[in-house]
């Protein structure tokens, strides 16, 4: 009856259920939630385990004895719970030293507090047997061409990723890197604005194999891209390390829906794709509980995030084994582009010396909307 388990490798961030609804226009609605119970509660509802930015765990300024006594409370409780913790993330947004970004402010002395941070809060997910960092440089943009030189700016995340990978190496730490790129907000235009961008850039780096990309389904489609296709292309790369679920309706400020609760039809071929993929990563959510509720509604939401990915990973499934999709499908031809244009063993010149009747084949009718209304159907519970 969809109840999560452990197997299911679902995770949240701290800041999401812990997130107390403050945005541009309204303030906090909720109290600040303990850790140590949105561990517990996630738990209970059969998550695999947190994620957190340094700050959501130790309060920015606390000293030495504070953060120990926070860790140590934090071990405890995922200890009692089993809940693991496989990626961590820093905050390089929340402060005002952040307000022209991290790795990319135009201050020198920025950008080495960042690598600092950064370094630091790597050691401490490196303990926690965390596999994967990802990186989300939203502050890491510019309102203006003037006072950003874009190239000068890649120089430098290029230098920040290749220090924290050097880093990790000398420590010998088993980890990567994940980009998560994001088009807009809180800048007017940030940095790596898709996982196309990310990729490109990440080819530029010492260490390419240590880096890939965290994308969130939300960000491709607030640039009004098809996040399925972003996610396929990541996965073509071999560089699916992590993936941030959530939802979007349109191009607009960044929602965080629940997972599910955006672009259905999207959410279902984006489910389809990981499970025939092969991804094995975790399933994180990155979504804010809408401001109209409690923590009843809070705990609802998680659970319907969750909830929502195996409903749909069991419709993918039924649609795949439908025997009239299977006749749909081989009439589309969608398996015939598996199948190289060129066989291995033939020649340019046997393709040179084949003719076409181009005005028959052009008559060719592909029937993909029969597929897809198929697809629908199976979401809309009629088959
Ligand atoms: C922030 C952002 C998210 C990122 C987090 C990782 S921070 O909440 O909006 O999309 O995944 O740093
Ligand atoms: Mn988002
Ligand atoms: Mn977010
Ligand atoms: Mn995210």
């Amino acid at each position: 009856d969809y109840r999560p388990t452990p197997e299911d490798k679902f995770t949240f961030g701290l800041w999401t259920v812990g997130w107390q609804g403050i945005n541009t226009f309204g303030s906090a609605v909720r109290p600040p939630l303990d850790p140590a119970d949105a561990v517990r509660n996630l738990g209970e509802l059969g998550a695999y385990g947190v994620t957190f930015h340094d700050d959501d765990l130790v309060p920015p300024g606390s000293d030495p004895a504070t953060r120990d006594s926070i860790l140590r409370k934090f071990r405890s409780v995922l200890e009692e719970t089993g809940l693991v913790v496989p990626m961590v993330t820093t905050n390089l947004f929340s402060h005002p030293v952040f307000r022209d970004g991290g790795f990319t402010s135009n201050s020198r002395e920025v950008r080495r507090y960042a690598l600092r941070k950064v370094i630091r809060n790597i050691d401490l997910a490196a303990e926690l047997g965390a596999k994967t960092f990802v990186c989300w440089g939203g502050q890491d943009g510019a309102e203006s061409e003037a006072g950003k030189d874009s190239r000068a700016a890649l120089d430098r995340l290029r230098e920040a990723f290749d220090i924290l990978c050097r880093h990790v190496r000398e420590q010998g730490y088993d980890m990567r890197f994940a980009i998560e790129p994001k088009p807009n907000e809180p800048r007017g235009d940030i940095l790596l604005p898709t996982v196309g961008h990310a990729l490109a850039f990440i080819s530029e780096l010492e260490h390419p194999e240590m880096v890939g990309v965290n994308p969130e389904v939300g960000h491709e489609q607030m640039a009004g891209l098809n996040a399925a296709h972003g996610v396929a292309q990541a996965l073509w790369h071999g560089k699916l390390f992590h993936i941030d679920l959530n939802s979007q309706r349109g191009i607009k400020y960044d929602q965080d829906l629940r997972f599910g609760a955006g672009d259905v039809k999207e959410a279902f071929y984006l489910v389809d794709l990981l499970e025939h993929a092969g991804y094995t990563g975790p399933r994180h959510f990155d979504f804010k509980p809408a401001r109209t509720e409690n923590f009843d509604g809070v705990w609802a939401s998680a659970e319907a995030c969750m909830r929502n990915y195996l409903i749909l990973k069991e419709k993918a499934a039924a649609f795949r084994a439908d025997p009239d999709v299977i006749e749909a499908r081989a009439v589309t031809g969608v398996e015939e582009l598996s199948r190289p244009t060129l066989a291995p063993d033939e020649r340019i010149a046997e393709l040179l010396s084949e003719s076409l009747d181009v005005d028959s084949a052009g008559e060719r009718g592909y029937h993909v909307e029969r597929l897809d209304q198929l697809a629908l159907e199976h979401l809309f519970g009629l088959r």
